[in-house]
């Protein structure tokens, strides 16, 4: 497994000395954000995590090998290049083996993050079960991933272009904790309501990094879903994004689109059908989540060097 993982020193350091390290995925900057504002984004979220004290990871597949940690010309190549696959784990071992470049989901960010040994990943929101998945059979590997890989992962909850109950009920079958920070409704990403009640509700990292060492130490493998509510400032009525994602799913069908090209290209129509204010609460509820990631990790770390 070495020979195929490409970790960048400083992160190698943080993790062989028990340091706070946060994983980052690629998939939002390659597929997610226009360039060159997801580049930039995606370092702010760096600089975000380090302003926290943890040390940033970002995971992508760059030549054919694992990186985690990416240079900035790295991830330069990531946000303004055309062939960039966008990989989930059904497309790992293709994108590996034929020494491609590949923008990691959260399925294959996470197992990456796993094989690294990082526990907590920062992203903006999750794949889940999609509207219409009872006929479509649409359901993230993400999802699937998280019950078994146990990195945990800090989101602002699922975005309404996604069945946000079933998703819910995916993840109760699949044993994932689901927290809300400091509020009893489960968030949807350019909203902090949902309509839906969460599982839990932490109010502090702490609460959250003994959570998942209590998790992991009795054995349960799998991920802990921790849903971060985007700034009041950048919210987007719920009932507003409705119409917007209601015309992106009738695009989507009549330009046939179809498997792991839905995502992207819902993501795009609202991300143009808003006059960019989708993607500006976009990337403050990336950076907010990179905030409570960061903290999360140092709360990690120090709960588990205590533990050993
Ligand atoms: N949802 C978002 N933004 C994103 C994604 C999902 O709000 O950028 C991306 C993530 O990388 C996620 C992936 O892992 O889409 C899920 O794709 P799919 O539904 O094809 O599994
Ligand atoms: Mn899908």
């Amino acid at each position: 497994m070495q020979s195929f993982l490409n970790i960048q020193p400083e992160v190698k350091e943080a993790l062989e000395n028990g340091k706070a390290v946060v994983a980052l995925e690629s998939t939002i900057i390659a597929h997610g954000m226009p360039y060159p504002k997801n580049v930039e984004t995606a370092l702010a979220v760096e600089e975000m995590v380090r302003a926290n004290g943890a040390v940033p990871a970002t995971i992508a597949i760059f030549n054919g090998k694992c990186q985690v940690g990416l240079t900035k010309d790295q991830l330069e190549h990531f946000g303004n290049s055309k062939g960039v696959w966008k990989v989930s784990l059904r497309d790992m071992p293709f994108v590996i083996s034929k020494n491609l470049f590949g923008a990691t989901t959260v399925a294959a960010t996470m197992r990456i993050a796993s094989m690294a040994g990082i526990k907590v990943f920062v992203t903006g929101g999750i794949g889940g079960v999609h509207r219409g998945a009872e006929s479509s059979m649409d359901i993230s590997a993400d999802l699937t991933e998280m019950a078994q890989t146990s990195v945990a992962v800090v989101s602002a909850g699922v975005k309404s272009i996604l069945d946000i109950g079933l998703t819910l009920e995916y993840l109760e079958t699949k044993g994932i904790p689901v927290i809300s920070l400091g509020q009893d409704e489960f968030p949807s990403f350019y909203s902090s309501r949902s309509g839906f009640k969460s599982p839990l509700r932490l109010d502090t990292t702490e609460e959250i990094a003994t959570l998942m060492d209590t998790k992991w130490k009795l054995g349960l493998t799998g991920s802990v879903l921790i849903a971060n509510p985007i700034p009041p400032a950048y919210e987007i009525a719920a009932e507003l994004m409705e119409i917007h994602i209601k015309k992106a799913l009738e695009a989507a069908k009549a330009n046939h689109i179809s498997g792991k090209d839905i995502t992207p290209f819902i993501l795009q129509y609202i991300a143009s059908h808003t006059q960019g204010e989708s993607l500006e609460a976009n990337i403050a509820l990336v950076k907010n989540n990179a905030k409570l990631g960061a903290a999360l990790a140092v709360d990690y770390a120090q709960l588990h060097r205590k533990h050993v």
